[in-house]
Formats: C-alpha cells, sequence, structure tokens
C-alpha cells in the first residue's frame, strides 16, 4: 500500500541520515583535532535532522493531522475541506488543483476508499510533485567551486551562507566567504561574524566598495589558498532596482574574467513567508542572472510548507537547501521524502 511503502522507505531513510550524521560526526572530530579551532563546528549534530524539521513544520503537519483524525468517509465535505486546508497551508491555487485531480482520479477509479488512504495517497503524490526538484549541489566539480548567492533583501542570504559555511567545513572542505555586499550598513561585519564563528576566512573590503572587486579579489585569494568552496554574498535587491541589478550583472561578469566557468552555482535565496511576490521577483533575477538552485528559508516562521509547492511549480528550478531556523544547524539538503512526511505526519 502507497502509506506503507512510503512509511517504510522513511525508516531506511532515517538509518542513512543516521549513518551520514555518525561520518559526519567522525570527520568532524578529526578535523578538531587536525586544528586548534575556537570554536567546533557542528552544524548536524544538534537536535537531529528530521525531529529539525518537523519542529520547523509543525504548524502546517498539525493543521493535516487534526483534519484527517476527524475523517473516516470520503464525501465531497472532505474534499472541499482538504482543498481550503492546502490553500491555507500556501500550497497555493495551480498546486491544490493538481493534488483534488489526483485524488478525485483515484477516487473514482476506486483506488482509495476511505479517507487514511487519502492521506496517504496525498503524501505519495506530494512527494511525486518536490521529487523532480530535488538536487545535490557536487562542490567537487570545481576547485575552488563558486557558489554566488543572490535574492531580495532580508531573505537569508547571508544566515544561509554562514549556515553553508558550518556545512562544508565539518566536510573537510576549505572554504572562504567573500563580503561583496559593500552596500549595506554592517553587512561586511554579519559576514565576518559568520566567519569567525565557523573559523573560515572572509575577504571583504569597506563599505561602499566595488562589488565585483571584492568578488574578484576572493576568487584570487581563494584560488591562491586552494580553496575548495567559495561562497559570495551579495547586497539584497529587488529586481526594479536597475542600478543594483547591474551591480549583480557585474559581479559575475568581472569573476568570469578570471574564470569563465564562474560562478558554478547561482542561488536564490526566498523567504517561504513572502508569497507570490518573491515568486515574480525570482523570475526577475532567473532572467538577469541565470539562477540554477533554490534555498527556501524561514519554513520554520510564519510560513507554511506550502510554499514550496508554490516556488516548484512556478519557477521549475532545482531546489537545493531549505532553511528551517535562525541556528547554523537549520539548513538541511532539500529532501521531498522528509519534507512532505514533516509535513502531513506529526508524530
Ligand atoms: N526563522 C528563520 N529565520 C531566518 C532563517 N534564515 C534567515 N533568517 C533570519 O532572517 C533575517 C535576515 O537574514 P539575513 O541572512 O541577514 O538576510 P539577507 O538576505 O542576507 O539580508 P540582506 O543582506 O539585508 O539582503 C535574520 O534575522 C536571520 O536570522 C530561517 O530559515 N528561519
Ligand atoms: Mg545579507
Amino acid at each position: 500500500m502507497a502509506f506503507n511503502w512510503f512509511r517504510k522507505n522513511k525508516t531506511e531513510n532515517q538509518s542513512a541520515v543516521q549513518e551520514e550524521k555518525n561520518t559526519a560526526v567522525e570527520s568532524q572530530n578529526q578535523q578538531v583535532q587536525n586544528e586548534t579551532e575556537k570554536e567546533a563546528v557542528k552544524p548536524q549534530e544538534e537536535g537531529g535532522y528530521l525531529s529539525r524539521l518537523k519542529q520547523g513544520l509543525s504548524k502546517t503537519s498539525n493543521a493535516f493531522s487534526g483534519f484527517f483524525r476527524q475523517r473516516q468517509e470520503i464525501d465531497d465535505a472532505l474534499l472541499e475541506d482538504l482543498e481550503m486546508l492546502l490553500l491555507s497551508a500556501d500550497v497555493g491555487v495551480e498546486g491544490t488543483k493538481k493534488i483534488l485531480d489526483e485524488l478525485k482520479k483515484q477516487i473514482a477509479n476506486k483506488e482509495i476508499t476511505d479517507a487514511n488512504q487519502v492521506r496517504s495517497t496525498l503524501a505519495d503524490y506530494m512527494h511525486s510533485l518536490l521529487a523532480p526538484y530535488e538536487t545535490k549541489i557536487d562542490t567537487t566539480k570545481a576547485k575552488p567551486f563558486v557558489i554566488l548567492m543572490i535574492g531580495i533583501n532580508g531573505a537569508g542570504k547571508t544566515t544561509t551562507i554562514g549556515k553553508l559555511a558550518a556545512k562544508y567545513k565539518s566536510e573537510g572542505k576549505k572554504v572562504m566567504l567573500a563580503a561583496a555586499d559593500t552596500f549595506r550598513a554592517a553587512a561586511v561585519e554579519q559576514l565576518q561574524s559568520w566567519g569567525e564563528k565557523n573559523s573560515v576566512p572572509v575577504i571583504a573590503q569597506k563599505t561602499g566598495a566595488d562589488a565585483a572587486s571584492v568578488a574578484y579579489d576572493a576568487l584570487e585569494a581563494a584560488k591562491a589558498r586552494e580553496c575548495d568552496v567559495l561562497i559570495v554574498d551579495t547586497a539584497g535587491r529587488l529586481h526594479t532596482q536597475n542600478h543594483l541589478m547591474e551591480e549583480l550583472k557585474k559581479v559575475k561578469r568581472v569573476l568570469q574574467k578570471l574564470d569563465a566557468d564562474v560562478p558554478h552555482q547561482t542561488l536564490i535565496v526566498i523567504d517561504a513567508g513572502n508569497g507570490q511576490n518573491s515568486l515574480r521577483q525570482a523570475k526577475e533575477f532567473h532572467q538577469a542572472m541565470g539562477i540554477d538552485g533554490v534555498v527556501i528559508t524561514k519554513l520554520d516562521g510564519t510560513a507554511k510548507g506550502g510554499s514550496l509547492f508554490a516556488v516548484t511549480e512556478q519557477l521549475r528550478l532545482p531546489v537545493c537547501f531549505i532553511g528551517v531556523g535562525e541556528k547554523i544547524e537549520d539548513l538541511r539538503e532539500f529532501n521531498a521524502r522528509d519534507f512532505v512526511e514533516a509535513m502531513i505526519y506529526n508524530d
């Protein structure tokens, strides 16, 4: 049965995650022995991956659990209420329609006969909608592997960079950060503080300096110091701010003077709580910069997990990471199965 299959694989995934976690912890211990660091970086240790994800999405999963606890029969009211539930979980009009059409089809074919099956089929179908977007970044493809972080103001770019630096460092990679947000006051200091927290170097100039020149210096330095990963922070901007969009294009152009393949990954950071507006903005960013990955942050906030369906449906771009909190360990590679599980089931 679909539900059992979903849950069985879940258990296997959990032990794989645990193994992965153990390996990460081992390599991290090794690292701490080898280096005398101010502060150990432990992005994978605290909390436990699924419980953090579930905690972040608990608002949504509680709503689904409450809904299905009260239902046994399949009737029109169930589908109408489910439609409302999906919409209020931010799944979006198109995603909700797709899901309901699929359920109605399976009900008509008598493939689903009770409310419990509605839930498991819902989980499986939601997984099938998100799974094509699940993407892992392979930073070994280039050295240094350059990630350019872009997005509107306050989406979570700098925080995500801090979390990513911790993640890559814990994997034994040599990481460098570039403070190419030279626009906002205190942006350089914010990135430097993440650099200190992770014991990774930050290449920076003063606020007001040329962002492209900071990025260029950083790439030169990352090459000279044989870094594995260079992550470039940029100022938040709206797509309507032409001069700032030009600045972003210039950062890319100038980096490409040193290496035509750079950036290897352009990630847009989207605040899950920003709704339709942020999707329109992301499309404009994509046109200007060519985005090849999405990070969705603040899924723990007022946003409900369903916003991921709207993001993937509309942008059709790979989802690389999700942010479920402000702490260093609150960034995860996007896993569609874990995500749907955390969204639909609260046990
Ligand atoms: N709850 C929650 N807060 C987050 C998450 N990611 C980032 N934040 C918070 O969002 C706020 C803005 O984050 P920043 O990383 O400074 O955002 P930014 O995109 O760099 O902002 P600008 O540089 O001003 O464009 C901070 O208070 C972060 O702690 C998340 O996944 N969950
Ligand atoms: Mg920032």
